[in-house]
C-alpha cells in the first residue's frame, strides 16, 4: 500500500530544489493512490516509483556566437520520461526561466497528456534557458544550430521527437530540422511542427488553442450550458493565445483580454478581428515579449504589470506560463463569478489556485487534457510523415475535434463525484491518461 506522505517524502528527497517537478507529481499522486492501492499489480510492478523518474536525461553546453562577435554559453537538455507507449514526444523551450526542474515537469506531464490523446506518443521535453527576447534573426539561428548539432545525437523519427514550446515556433524548428538534415542527411518526421512545405501538417500552429475551445465547448455543453455570449479572459499573446482566440471568436464567444510579461490589455470589444489576430503574430515576431503596443493601435486600455484574473469574466483562460495564476487570482476570479477555468498553459494555476475553484465548485480543466491539442496534431503530423502524404485542413481539425472529445469523454467517465454536476477534471484525466501507461508498464514486464 502507498501512503501519499512517504511517497512524496521520497519524491521530494530524490528531486531537490525542483519545486515544479514535485508539485506536478504530487497532483498526479494524489489522484491516482487509490487506483493503485486498489490495483494488486500495478502496487507489485511499484508502477508509481517507476512513473516518478524519467528513463533518462541529457544536459548539455550550447556556445554560440551573437552578433558583436560575443561567445555565449548556454545550457542545453532533453528529458526523456517514458517511452512506454510510443517514441518520446515533447516541446523544446526556450526561456530564461528554463531549468532541469521545469522540463522534468513538463516532461512528467507530457507522459500523461500523450496518453490521453490516444495516439501512439510517449513523453519527453527539451530545452535552454537561452532567452530569445531582443535577439537577431542570425542569432536565432546560430543558437539552433548549435542546440541540434548535440540534439541530434539523441533523437529520431522512432526515438524521439521533439517540437516547440514557448519560444519556439516554425522560425526555431526550421533552423533546427535544417541542421538536422544538414548532418543526417534525412528527410523524416524527427521534429513536428514543420512548415507545411516540407513536412509539416495544417492546423498544427492553431491546435493548441482551437483543441482547449473545443474541449471547454464539451465541458459548457455538459453543464447544458451553452459556449457562444461567453465572456472569456485570455493571458498569454503567443501561439497558444493566437489560435485559442480565434477559435472563440468563431464559437461565438468574446475574448476581453490577451498578456505579455508587462501588463494586460483590456479589449471589451473582443479581440475578435482578422486585424488583431495578424497584429498578435506581429508582436511575437517582433521578439520583443510585450504586449502594450496593440493598446495603442486599437485604443484600449493597457494595465502596465497587472494579470487579467481581475476583470470580471465567465471563463478564463491561462495560456502563458506555468504557476501564471496563484491562489489570490483564484480568489479574485471566484469572486468576480468565474464558471470555468481552462488551464491552457501546462500547469498554469498553483496547486493553491487549483483549491480555491475545486471549493468553489468552478469547474476546472487541466492542462495536461485541455491542451492536449497540440502534441495530438503532432501525433498526427507524424502519422502523415510516415504515409508521405499530407492531409486536409479539415481532415485535420476534424480528427482533432474528435480526439479532444475523446480526451473529454475519459476525463467525465473517471471524473464523476458524488455531486452530480460536478465533474472532477483533474481526476478524471490523471486516471485515465495514468492507467494506460500503467497497463502497458504491466503489459511489457521489467
Ligand atoms: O506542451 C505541449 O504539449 C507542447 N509544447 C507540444 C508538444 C508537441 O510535441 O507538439
Amino acid at each position: 500500500m502507498y501512503q501519499l506522505d512517504a511517497f512524496m517524502a521520497d519524491v521530494e528527497r530524490k528531486n531537490p530544489a525542483q519545486p515544479e517537478f514535485i508539485q506536478a507529481v504530487r497532483e498526479v499522486a494524489e489522484t491516482i493512490i487509490d487506483v493503485v492501492n486498489e490495483n494488486p499489480a500495478y502496487l507489485y510492478a511499484k508502477v508509481m516509483e517507476r512513473l516518478a523518474e524519467p528513463d533518462r536525461i541529457f544536459i548539455f553546453k550550447v556556445e554560440w556566437e551573437d552578433d558583436n562577435g560575443e561567445v555565449q554559453v548556454n545550457r542545453g537538455y532533453r528529458v526523456q520520461y517514458s517511452n512506454v507507449l510510443g517514441p518520446y514526444k515533447g516541446g523544446i523551450r526556450f526561456h530564461p526561466s528554463v531549468t532541469l526542474g521545469t522540463l522534468k515537469f513538463l516532461a512528467f506531464e507530457q507522459t500523461f497528456k500523450n496518453s490521453l490523446t490516444t495516439l501512439p506518443m510517449g513523453g519527453g521535453k527539451g530545452g535552454s534557458d537561452f532567452n530569445p527576447k531582443g535577439k537577431s534573426d542570425g542569432e536565432i539561428r546560430r543558437f539552433c544550430r548549435s542546440f541540434m548539432m548535440e540534439l541530434q545525437k539523441y533523437i529520431g523519427p522512432e526515438t524521439d521527437v521533439p517540437a516547440g514550446d514557448i519560444g519556439v515556433g516554425a522560425r526555431e524548428i526550421g533552423y533546427m530540422y535544417g541542421t538536422y538534415k544538414r548532418l543526417r542527411d534525412e528527410h523524416t518526421g524527427v521534429l513536428t511542427g514543420k512548415g507545411r512545405n516540407w513536412g509539416g501538417s495544417l492546423i498544427r500552429p492553431e491546435a493548441t488553442g482551437f483543441g482547449a475551445m473545443y474541449f471547454a465547448e464539451d465541458m459548457v455543453r455538459t453543464q447544458g450550458d451553452t459556449f457562444a455570449g461567453k465572456t472569456i479572459s485570455v493571458s498569454g499573446f503567443g501561439n497558444v493565445a493566437w489560435g485559442a482566440v480565434m477559435k472563440a471568436t468563431e464559437l461565438g464567444a468574446r475574448v476581453v483580454t490577451i498578456s505579455g510579461p508587462d501588463g494586460y490589455i483590456h479589449d471589451p470589444d473582443g479581440v475578435n478581428t482578422q486585424e488583431k489576430w495578424n497584429y498578435m503574430l506581429a508582436l511575437r515576431a517582433s521578439n520583443n515579449d510585450i504586449v502594450e503596443p496593440y493598446a495603442e493601435k486599437f485604443g484600449v486600455e493597457f494595465f502596465p504589470n497587472r494579470k487579467p484574473w481581475e476583470v470580471k469574466v465567465d471563463m478564463a483562460f491561462p495560456c502563458a506560463i506555468q504557476n501564471e495564476l496563484d491562489g489570490e487570482d483564484a480568489q479574485t476570479l471566484v469572486a468576480n463569478g468565474v464558471r470555468y477555468v481552462v488551464e491552457t498553459s501546462n500547469m498554469g494555476c498553483t496547486a493553491e489556485a487549483v483549491q480555491v475553484f475545486k471549493k468553489a465548485k468552478v469547474l476546472f480543466a487541466p492542462g495536461k487534457a485541455a491542451n492536449a491539442g497540440g502534441v495530438a496534431v503532432s501525433g498526427l503530423e507524424m502519422t502523415q510523415n510516415s504515409m508521405k502524404l499530407s492531409w486536409l485542413s479539415e481532415e485535420v481539425d476534424e480528427r482533432l475535434k474528435q480526439i479532444m472529445k475523446a480526451i473529454h469523454a475519459s476525463c467525465v467517465a473517471s471524473g464523476k463525484t458524488e455531486d452530480s454536476s460536478y465533474i472532477d477534471y483533474i481526476k478524471g484525466a490523471n486516471i485515465a491518461g495514468f492507467k494506460k501507461v500503467a497497463d502497458a508498464i504491466l503489459d511489457m514486464g521489467y
